[in-house]
């Protein structure tokens, strides 16, 4: 039966013996591994239970399992759902209250700390999968068949679910379909001119848009190789260069390349493309990448709702500061914020995107779904730009109010909310602030309660328990008062201002 997605991803006819990813002495998978493995995991998913459109959430370290799983859930029809390894028991608590898993796998070194938020979700069955592969899913699926009929799929079926944090503090969930995933994999896959003789480093998380559907799905449609590394490592991917042909990146990936002594000509001989998104990458970045390379940098642009919006060109000129073009079938225009008046070219607004690759709406939230969509369609990213005399998108700001921490999201009102609860603080501001690493750095302004004695180690220790690391300061400054204008609203531009050197002095 045809499942829309799957069906383009792992076509019948691919070559079995074929490597797709490369993980190691023993963690090879071909992609007739990725038929029959996936087989006998999309057997156990449906002896669980899981009936077409369950949800299945994942919290697992990466390893070629985990991809297997995903692709078990499209065989089995379920709607897949990632989340970050660095997510806090509390934090999963909230996604699976609000995804309702029938299966929920996770680390089986957390299962003990998790189990209680599986059970107050309801969650029927909690499995293990570990960084090796080992655990109760992949014993679950060791009697069962190599061979699976797919559960039939339309292009308007859910795929995938991929929580976005919300700038109102809570998180929503994207539901993303088939055809978002299927149509977006395939424009880039052309425009980007990935084949059967790429060679692509992967060294991305994979709960995320980016090392997820970007990487995964290009490289599956191409009938590339993955080389697999459990997380960016510089040397070790400078150490894959020669063997390799292209990268994917968030920014900071590409600055500590630049940082590093051994990235010259040589070792990137081999390689045909390096691509960069998630984040701004800075102009400098760009342009001593080229000089000690002779590669430029192809920065594209997106979002967890819409995949990927724009592209610089493969052929033409890959412009610094620029996200390029928007994809084929993909429209996108400059609007006035508040009124969604369009704007004459040259002009700042709020970049709104059209397209087959636009998600459907936000899990139980019709009504911010509404919000963020104008009446005719377009989806309003939230994100400042223009468009040049040469039709090139710059991003140029944000309109909403949030930190992107080496390619991770992290919402200001979410962490406040969580200094606000600790005991002593009266008031918090949380800000990104340049940072050379991670683009920006999660900046706490906090003001303590009259006669309250605040230690930033403290209630950073306090902090961890609640969010993932990732989200928590990575510095807390203490002030007496924060700058408020005439209406009593934080000026965070002049706490920006205030303290844009903090990382860089
Ligand atoms: C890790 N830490 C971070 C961090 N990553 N802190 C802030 N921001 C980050 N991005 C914390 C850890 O918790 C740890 O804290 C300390 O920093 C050192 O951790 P590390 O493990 O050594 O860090 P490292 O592995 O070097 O990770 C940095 C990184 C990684 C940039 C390589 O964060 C990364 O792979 N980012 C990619 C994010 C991504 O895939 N984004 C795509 C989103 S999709 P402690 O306290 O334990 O010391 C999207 C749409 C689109 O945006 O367009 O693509
Ligand atoms: P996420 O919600 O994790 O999918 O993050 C999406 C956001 O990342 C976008 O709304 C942008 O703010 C940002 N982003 C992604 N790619 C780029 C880029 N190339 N330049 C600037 N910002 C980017």
């Amino acid at each position: 039966m045809s499942n829309h997605l799957f069906d383009q991803l792992l076509p019948q006819s691919l070559d079995q013996e074929r490597v797709f990813i490369a993980a190691g002495p023993g963690r090879d998978l071909t992609f007739g591994a990725l038929q029959t493995r996936s087989a006998k995991i999309a057997h156990a998913l449906v002896a669980a239970g899981v009936v077409p459109g369950a949800v299945v959430a994942v919290q697992i370290e990466k390893s070629p399992e985990a991809v297997l799983l995903m692709l078990a859930c499209l065989r089995a029809g379920a709607v897949f759902l990632p989340l970050n390894t660095a997510y806090t028991a509390p934090e999963i608590s909230y996604f699976l209250g609000d995804a309702k898993p029938r299966v929920f796998v996770c680390d089986p070194a957390r299962l003990d700390e998790l189990k209680p938020a599986a059970a107050s979700a309801a969650v029927a069955h909690c499995w293990t999968l570990d960084a090796a592969g080992e655990g109760s899913l992949t014993q679950h699926a060791a009697g069962q068949s190599p061979s699976f009929a797919n559960v039939a799929r339309g292009p308007n079926d859910l795929a995938a679910l991929l929580y976005t944090s919300g700038t109102t503090g809570r998180s929503k969930g994207a539901m993303l379909s088939h055809a978002n995933l299927a149509s977006n994999a395939a424009a880039l896959c052309g425009l980007w001119r990935f084949s059967r003789d790429d060679v692509l480093i992967h060294a991305l998380p994979i709960y995320h848009t980016h090392g997820l559907f970007v990487a995964i799905n290009v490289a599956l449609l191409a009938q590339a190789k993955l080389l697999f590394l459990p997380r960016f490592d510089v040397n070790e991917v400078l150490a894959l260069m020669p063997g390799a042909t292209s990268l994917m990146g968030v920014p900071t990936f590409y600055t500590r390349l630049v940082a590093h002594p051994g990235l010259n000509h040589a070792v990137s001989a081999n390689m045909r493309l390096f691509i960069s998104g998630s984040a701004p990458l800075l102009a400098e970045t760009h342009r001593e990448f080229s000089a000690r390379t002779g590669h430029a940098i192809l920065e594209r642009y997106g979002m967890t709702e819409t995949g990927m919006i724009t592209s610089n060109p493969y052929d033409g000129e890959r412009r610094p500061s620029t996200v390029g073009f928007p994809l084929p079938d993909v429209a996108i225009r400059i609007a006035e914020p508040a009124t969604g008046a369009l704007l004459p070219q040259g002009e700042i607004g709020v970049v709104e995107a059209r397209g087959p690759n636009v998600f459907s709406g936000y899990l139980n939230m019709p009504d911010k779904t509404r919000e963020e969509f104008r009446a005719d369609g377009y989806f309003m990213t939230g994100d400042l730009g223009f468009i040049d005399p040469q039709n090139y998108l710059h991003i140029i700001g944000r309109g909403k109010d949030l930190v992107i921490s080496g390619g991770f999201n992290v919402y200001p009102k979410e962490v406040e909310s969580e200094i606000d609860a600790l005991a002593g603080v009266l008031e918090s501001a949380v800000i990104g602030v340049a940072h050379p690493d991670l683009g920006e750095g999660v900046t706490a302004i906090v003001v303590a309660r009259p006669g309250a004695m605040l230690k930033s180690d403290a209630m950073l220790a306090g902090l961890k328990t609640r969010l993932a690391a990732y989200k928590c300061p990575k510095r807390i400054i203490l002030v007496d008062d924060l700058p408020r204008n005439s209406m009593g609203k934080v000026q965070k531009n002049v706490l920006r201002q205030t303290y844009a050197a903090l990382y860089t002095a």
